[in-house]
């Protein structure tokens, strides 16, 4: 018998598929098309088999859907600009592109040897010119239409990688990429409107039907709309107002202090005099303090009394107004009305400055004195202490304050949203240079599209100042106008890489296209996207962004669809030793070695075994020894069996006995079970059980019946479809096993098996019953009814249990599939 040796195998079918471009996938067919997608990685180092799942994953959809007919198309790519190159560059002391198509080159690699079925002319890199010209005439549409623009914002600075981040890129305050404590910076940066589409954004994550509700839940969150009132305050002995915003208008009864945020205007124009200097000495302090632990409740609070009062506007109080650490200048008016009975914020707050607490809502079963609170109350209830409201449940509460504030005109209804703006400038080297130019006399000019793209020199000290790289670069800085032809000079900040991957899935449409980004007729025949499969880190930055430049591609009119992923799957992760792989850790499994030692199947068909593909898994070198076992009793039993059925084919076939139907129905089952597992959901991992129940059904029919009786036409046909259904999972080794049966073509070019209704039914016999020498009965039973479950049915039947009469039964007989003797 052929020995079992993947890794030529692997290597052969490999080569054949490349060299008859079987992956290659055509811009139109008769067939329906299939966009199955994985999220393209950063070429930052080699993958590891968490990667790998990603991928194999995608190409079992991508496998399955051609066998099933469809056009799919299933591509591949680098997201290679961004700051892991540039800092690993630094630190090796060698060019960020270089290092980068070096990784690049590796990857390739390993996904060349794990057999995944990627169209490989359609390739991308996002720091190719070919790419990154079409990314920087995206960032001119947005400009043109008044979706990006520049200002002057506090950001969040990364004191270590010396650059501001996304404040979607700062985690619990620290930086994403290198767990540094972020800081607050003042900069002109450059930003996309993200907030125009807040509401869309939200609203038409109920159109995604196709996406896993916790992914959905972190968008909703991320936007985060609240909907409340603004309410005006009069500041004692001033014509100003201080505007807050508030989701609890229903506690506005309540309210004994105000307090602004650090960076609000009001703060200088309120202050009394005598107090500015101590005011400067607080602000300097807590404007460094970051603002995402500034607001959370456990973070201590601090807060300045500017020595003035406001006015409430319903009750006619006088109330403090302070400056506070943790309200924040960019979340709705920047100023709040402190109700410290409920809001527990407000509570510890006055706490600290002996502030009065005043009960508004009291809960129905008990009374609330403000003395002994030890928390504050921010449950419902009911309105108590307020005025026209007293005795209204709060929930009503609310909406009914609203339209009385706006009656009175004291305040109106608002909605808020927590989403910024996306911030996108980067002052670093590595990304797609910010198209725009900076004339003296024309002030902010566009880079006409005709000039892209704005090259990314190669020759650039990129050792990070603080400072972008390239405003050292005199001949990338300097330039002429566009419109006068004066001197000019260049925006040297580049772009964050999330815009980068926020619109490659359009250009695998058209990977090459030299005078557009993509050709829209193409692009709305291939997306949305069917399948796109990933990490959930990606849940909210990079799934957002998408979401929000395909909705203004759609707005432009390039794009007739405005959501560009139909159907989301975020697969789990592998821990080793329980813990996230990482290279620090040094417990990455590389698939390489792997590959090495068991080949690209066994690999790929653990990974789907070892759990269902959205859970997290831990590795373990004896799964990975188990699932190789399986593969080569799989192998031995195939080349048991080809020389009987090498010849053969399944023209009609006859089924001789029960066995030989059973196992025939065992087959068909198993087939329906497999279409189902994939269908229904990516089940994988059971997938893999049914093939690995079917080998073992056939096994058991070689050891059980003498070769001379094998029915060659069933072996025949229980190999050729076990052969096509472990395609998608084990694709070399179905290529190798369908090329031996005999078949000219290749597996991957096949139909999905089908699997035939009649032969599920369960085959039956008749039973003659016997009691005390004589036939009193029949039954009709399954087959391989057990003896235990024949016994039942027959002594629970009417005419059995006359003749039994109650009596003990001395003996009871089955000959299977004949005869039942009973002896009362
Ligand atoms: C009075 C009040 C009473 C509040 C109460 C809450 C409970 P969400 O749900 O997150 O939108 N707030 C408003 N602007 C703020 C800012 N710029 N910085 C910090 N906090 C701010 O929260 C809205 C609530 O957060 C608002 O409602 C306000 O406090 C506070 F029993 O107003 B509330
Ligand atoms: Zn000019």
């Amino acid at each position: 018998m052929k020995e079992y040796r993947p890794q030529e195998i692997e290597k052969k079918w490999q080569e054949v598929w490349e060299e008859k471009k079987v992956f290659y996938t055509p811009q139109r067919s008769e067939k329906p098309k299939y966009y199955a997608l994985v999220m393209f990685p950063y070429p930052s180092g080699t993958l590891h088999v968490g990667h790998v799942k990603n991928y194999v994953i995608g190409d079992i959809v991508a496998r399955y859907k051609r066998m099933r007919g469809y056009n799919v198309l299933h591509p591949f790519g680098y997201d290679a600009f961004g700051l892991p190159a540039e800092n690993a560059a630094i630190e090796k002391g060698i060019h960020p592109e270089e290092w980068t198509r070096k990784n690049i080159n590796t990857i390739r690699g390993q996904v060349k040897k794990l057999g995944i079925s990627y169209d490989w002319s359609r390739e991308i890199a996002t720091c190719d010119e070919e790419y990154y010209k079409w990314t920087q005439w995206i960032f001119l549409q947005l400009y043109k239409n008044g979706l990006a623009y520049k200002k002057k914002a506090a950001v969040n600075w990364c004191p270590k990688c010396k650059t501001v981040l996304a404040n979607e890129q700062v985690k619990d305050g620290k930086c994403e990429r290198c767990g540094t404590s972020v800081t607050i910076r003042h900069l002109e940066q450059w930003f996309f409107k993200i907030t125009d589409y807040a509401e869309r954004l939200l609203n038409d994550l109920d159109k995604l039907t196709g996406w896993p509700e916790h992914v959905k839940t972190m968008q909703r969150n991320w936007i985060g709309k609240s909907t409340g009132a603004e309410i005006d305050f009069p500041v004692e002995g001033s014509d100003t107002k201080i505007r807050v915003f508030t989701t609890r208008p229903d506690t506005l009864w309540g309210v004994t202090f105000m307090a602004l945020a650090p960076e609000s205007p009001l703060v200088e124009e309120l202050v009394l005099e005598e107090k500015k200097e101590d005011l400067q000495e607080f602000l300097e302090r807590v404007k460094q303090q970051d603002r995402f632990r500034r607001t959370s409740v456990e973070a201590e609070k601090e807060g300045f009394f500017l020595g003035r009062y406001a006015i409430n506007p319903v009750t006619g109080e006088r109330i403090p107004i302070y400056v506070a650490n943790y309200i924040l200048m960019e979340y709705g008016t920047g100023a709040i009305m402190g109700v410290p009975a409920h809001d527990q914020r407000d509570f510890s707050f006055a706490k600290k400055y002996g502030i009065p607490i005043k009960v508004v809502i009291k809960p129905a079963d008990r009374d609330l004195d403000p003395e002994k609170m030890e928390e504050a109350y921010e449950g419902e209830g009911i309105m108590v202490n307020s005025g026209p409201f007293d005795g209204t449940p709060s929930s009503e509460g609310i909406e009914k304050v609203i339209n009385w504030l706006e009656e009175k005109g004291i305040g109106k209804r608002s909605v808020q949203y927590k989403l910024r703006d996306w911030l996108i400038s980067r002052q670093r080297y590595w990304g797609a240079p910010i198209p725009i130019i900076y004339c003296e006399k024309c002030g902010v000019v566009p880079v006409p599209e005709e000039d892209l793209p704005v090259r990314l020199p190669k020759d650039v000290e990129f050792l990070p100042t603080g400072q972008s790289p390239l405003s050292f670069h005199e001949g990338f800085k300097r330039t002429k106008c566009p419109i006068c032809g004066g001197e000019a000079q260049r925006e040297t900040d580049t772009m964050d890489t999330f815009v980068d991957s926020s619109w490659y899935f359009l250009r695998y449409v058209n990977p090459h296209l030299e005078d557009k980004p993509f050709e829209p007729d193409d692009v709305n025949y291939w997306l949305p996207v069917d399948q796109y499969i990933g990490g959930v880190e990606h849940a909210v930055l990079h799934l957002l962004y998408s979401r929000f430049v395909t909705k203004v591609l759609h707005d432009l009119g390039y794009l007739n669809f405005d959501e560009p992923f139909t159907n989301l799957f975020t697969q789990g992760m592998i821990y080793k030793d329980g813990a996230k792989m990482s290279k620090s850790k040094g417990n990455v499994v590389s698939p390489d070695e792997m590959i090495e030692k068991y080949g690209a199947d066994t690999l790929r068909m653990y990974i789907l075994f070892m759990a269902p593909p959205e859970k997290d898994a831990e590795w373990s070198d004896a799964g990975i020894e188990g699932v190789h076992r399986f593969v080569k009793r799989l192998w031995n039993t195939f080349y048991t069996v080809l020389p009987f059925v090498k010849e053969e084919n399944t023209e009609n076939l006859v089924l001789k006995n029960s066995t030989e139907k059973e196992l025939r129905r065992k087959l068909h089952s198993i087939i329906k079970k497999i279409t189902e597992d994939i269908e229904g959901g990516f089940k994988f991992n059971t997938a893999i059980s049914g093939l690995m129940e079917l080998v073992n059904h056939l096994s058991q029919y070689l050891n059980s019946v003498p070769q001379e009786e094998w029915n060659r036409k069933l072996l025949r046909e229980i190999v050729e479809k076990l052969t096509l259904a472990l395609s998608p999972f084990a694709p070399h080794l179905a290529e190798e096993f369908w090329h031996d049966l005999g078949n000219e073509n290749l597996v991957v070019q096949q139909s999905w098996p089908s699997y035939d209704p009649k032969a599920l039914q369960v085959e039956e016999v008749e039973i003659a019953i016997q009691i005390n020498g004589k036939v009193r009965d029949k039954v009709v039973v399954p087959v391989d009814i057990s003896e235990e479950d024949l016994k039942k049915i027959v002594l629970e039947r009417e005419r059995v249990k006359e003749y039994v009469d109650g009596k003990p039964i001395k003996k009871f007989l089955y000959v299977r599939g004949r005869i039942v003797n009973i002896v009362v």
